[in-house]
């Protein structure tokens, strides 16, 4: 059985810096072993998914040349092929660090898994998260965790935030349609002042609201960068209430 550290609850500088930039990093989250478990759990699924994909997940694939082999750009409800990241979403010390931040009333809002394959992974063009999610009345509540399966660098396409920009509300998108990461803010992924690279050993997460500006370039090394976001949302204002569901208790 994978081990997993104990979380601490936020600390009060940490949530002024949540608040202030809003994203947060978090080192270690999930100990070495239990990612090792996950890196095997994910390591042939390009070719798995090439061949049969589950009903229960949805895979969009990058943009390869003919003849070249098929990769996954992400795959979404990544909790039904990793038992792994499925363990790591249930997790009582990171519910708690999500209670923290969004509240008591936690449902799971997706689980997806980002494959930005060695060479082939493509650009995630600069966007706020809530342009996708913004529907039938929702509000900007949702939190990501963003989970570094392998370490994740400059040059195999790091996350990268542009700080405190939650504060401006949301911004005006492009819709580009029948492409996954088809809304983006104009300029598509154009350097922008003030945006921060967040480099990532295995195991670190990064927390994000659904408003702060955040992207990623194409992976231009020979590794890959594997991550899993698990979004949370409240259901302040919906119908159910998923935390005991999420914990089992
Ligand atoms: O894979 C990445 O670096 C970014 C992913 C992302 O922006 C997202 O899922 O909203």
């Amino acid at each position: 059985m994978p081990s997993t550290a104990a979380l601490k609850r936020l600390a009060p500088e940490e949530h002024a810096r949540f608040d202030r930039d809003g994203f947060l990093l978090r080192k270690g989250l999930v100990a070495p072993d239990a990612i090792l478990a996950i890196t095997r759990e994910v390591e042939d699924l390009h070719e798995r998914m090439a061949q049969a994909t589950p009903e229960s997940v949805h895979v969009a694939w990058e943009k390869t040349a003919p003849g070249k082999p098929r990769r996954i750009r992400q795959l979404m409800h990544s909790e039904v092929v990793s038992p792994g990241l499925n363990a790591v979403l249930r997790r009582a010390d990171v519910l708690d660090i999500v209670e923290d931040l969004i509240g008591p009333r936690i449902a799971l809002f997706h689980s997806k898994l980002l494959m930005k394959a060695a060479r082939d992974g493509s650009v995630t063009p600069w966007h706020q998260d809530f342009a996708y999610w913004n529907r039938e009345g929702n509000r900007p509540v949702q939190l990501n965790m963003m989970l570094a399966i392998d370490p994740a660098t400059r040059a195999n396409g790091c996350i990268q935030f542009v700080p405190g920009t939650h504060k401006g509300g949301l911004a005006k998108h492009e819709h580009e349609k029948g492409v996954s990461f088809g809304v983006y803010l104009p300029g598509y992924f154009q350097p922008r002042e003030g945006a921060l690279a967040v480099e990532m050993e295995a195991g670190d997460a990064v927390f994000f609201g659904s408003l702060v500006i955040h992207g990623s370039d194409g992976n231009r090394s020979d590794r890959d960068r594997r991550a899993n976001t698990f979004a949370f949302t409240t259901t302040g204002d919906a119908k159910q209430h998923f935390r005991e569901q999420l914990r089992g208790e």
